[in-house]
């Protein structure tokens, strides 16, 4: 290691003092005034992680759904996932050591992940459309090279657009080619070949509103156009032109807040749609006649996949059986679970919040559909199954068999099996609302959602709340549970939970119960039980 490198420039991104901050839920968030260093240093992270495993990583800064003025660093792990968890430990020590500390606490990661430093580093590098964006991905540059790391620059990218790149540099061109116009063409191509088979794909038309949260999402969607035919028409909202990102817009707004953004003028039974700000999330939505506005989140989008996978896999099943299963987190509506539990009969998995943890749960099956009620998420194929599933498409004599065979081929290839991609998502709910000839109201009638509510509250200290059983029962502070036990005891189909955010400094609360108002009770009550016994800062929560 060049010591003299490293002590020159991390002199030139110093740590502000007193400053400690944790790799999250999805990496490194905050204000972004603070990040410099840790994208420095995370710069060193990635090309370390490169030598260790032997392959290209990735590093995208962004702070995704969170305000403009925030940032953050998210790093992708050689196929595409989330940075193994055995390394977010390092990136915690790393981005919080002392200047002078810094090139003891490199040798010690070396030391402990087996890094051979002479070895070569390959990165990756994308950023969103943040004001701070650019100069942070300077930052990250000096890191790599400080260890004499190679990268590439994508410039501005969605998150999972990079994700993407990663997996087909690692994989040697089998997932793709590492271009943003290489991930156009097999996208647009797959989503065609699927519309073709139609059989209103005559007059194929398809309009759809898109809410791009004022983010990366808008430029890549509209680079995108020139691939599609004319009958599909999206019309771009929140571009990013006139206001700021994420404001009173974007996926996460609209969950949450249960409303339509604004910059969208939706006319009754529109469908809508919101990715978020760094486009790996989507929802959709409508109003109806009578001015009412219908949410269709993650866990709908989940349903809807999970249906027209599980017909077309019925259809080749008698040539090969094929599990599969649904991963969600705690936030997935209680109706959810019990439609595909009970409904379509799908084994449902729950896991902790985060997509790494879904991803993880997802590797386990051959078809895993994992999905966020937030609108993340997205379809792993295991190898077996899609080879299986490419062979039947050459092989299949029976016609019925092979046409399904070929949907589930162009599924697997339209679907970015690396991260949720609201692109790549969305154009798999268009196909399969076209295929199956169903309205955004059939789509929304699957099952009714239980009413519920999230809420955030401040408090000093947002890690004195410790959770277990999938993040649905709180450990600490004493009492809490219990507090929450009786509070939902009041209510009628009634569930709570709180769990601190990884990605916002916040502590997060979700209520369901048989009515609105219920809802908003319990997650009002909850909210004033974390207030209290888990040292709230401000004036206590209000009611809704
Ligand atoms: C990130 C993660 C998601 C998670 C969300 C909120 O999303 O990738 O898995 O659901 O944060 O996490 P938390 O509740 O811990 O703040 P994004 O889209 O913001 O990167």
């Amino acid at each position: 290691m060049d010591s003299e490198a490293l002590r020159k420039f991390s002199a030139l991104h110093p740590r502000p003092a007193g400053l400690t901050l944790h790799y999250g839920t999805a990496g490194f968030r905050s204000a972004a005034q603070h990040l410099d260093h840790v994208v420095f240093r995370m710069g060193l992270l990635a090309a370390l992680r490169s030598k260790a495993v032997t392959a290209t990583i990735g590093i995208m800064v962004t702070a995704s759904h969170n305000p403009e003025e925030d940032n953050g660093v998210k790093l992708v792990d050689p196929l595409g996932e989330m940075l193994h968890p055995s390394w977010e430990e390092y990136a915690t020590q790393l981005a919080n050591a002392e200047e002078q500390e810094l090139e003891k606490v490199v040798t010690e990661i070396c030391q402990k992940a087996a890094v051979n430093l002479h070895k070569d580093a390959s990165v990756f590098i994308g950023r969103d459309t943040r004001p701070s964006s650019k100069k942070l991905s300077q930052s990250v540059i000096d890191g790599i090279q400080v260890l004499g790391g190679q990268y590439h620059d994508y410039g501005l990218v969605t998150t999972p657009q990079l994700h993407y790149m990663v997996c087909c540099q690692n994989t040697q061109g089998q997932y793709g080619k590492a271009t943003l116009e290489g991930y156009y063409e097999k996208l647009s191509k797959a989503f065609m070949e699927l519309i073709k088979q139609s059989h209103c794909s005559g007059e194929f038309q398809r309009h759809l509103k898109i809410d791009c949260a004022n983010g990366i999402g808008a430029l890549k969607l509209s680079e995108m156009k020139p691939y599609f035919p004319q009958e599909v028409v999206f019309h771009i909202y929140n571009d990013g032109t006139k206001e700021k990102l994420n404001h009173l817009c974007g996926a996460d707004f609209v969950k949450v807040h249960q409303k339509p953004p604004g910059g969208l003028d939706m006319k009754p039974n529109e469908r809508c749609c919101s990715f978020d700000g760094d486009a790996d999330r989507i929802v959709y939505y409508y109003k109806d006649t009578a001015g009412h506005f219908h949410l269709i989140d993650g866990d709908k989008i989940a349903t809807l996949i999970s249906i027209f996978l599980k017909e077309l896999l019925a259809k080749v099943t008698l040539t090969y059986e094929m599990n599969m299963a649904v991963v969600q987190t705690a936030y997935a509506n209680g109706n959810s679970t019990r439609y595909l539990q009970e409904t379509l009969k799908v084994p449902v998995h729950c896991v902790k919040t985060g997509v790494k943890h879904l991803h993880h749960k997802a590797q386990e099956f051959d078809v895993g559909v994992y999905f966020e009620a937030n609108g993340h998420g997205t379809v792993l194929f295991s190898k077996a199954a899609e080879t299986k599933i490419r062979q039947l498409v050459k092989e299949e004599k029976d016609n019925e068999k092979r046409e399904a065979a070929k949907m589930l081929e162009n599924m697997i290839d339209l679907i970015n099996q690396t991260v949720g991609d609201a692109v790549s998502d969305m154009l798999v709910i268009e196909a399969i609302l076209a295929l199956k000839g169903l309205s955004v109201q059939h789509w929304d009638a699957l099952y009714a959602d239980l009413p519920n509510r999230l809420l955030k509250v401040q408090v000093a200290d947002r890690r004195v709340i410790d959770t277990t059983d999938a993040e649905r029962r709180a450990l600490t502070p004493p009492g809490l549970q219990e507090k929450i036990d009786a509070l939902v005891q009041k209510y009628r189909l009634a569930r709570a939970f709180v769990r601190p955010s990884g990605t916002e400094d916040v502590v997060r609360i979700y209520a369901e119960a048989d009515t609105q108002e219920n809802a908003d009770a319990l997650a009002h009550e909850v909210s004033l039980a974390v207030f209290h016994l888990a040292g709230g800062k401000g004036a206590p929560p209000q009611p809704i």
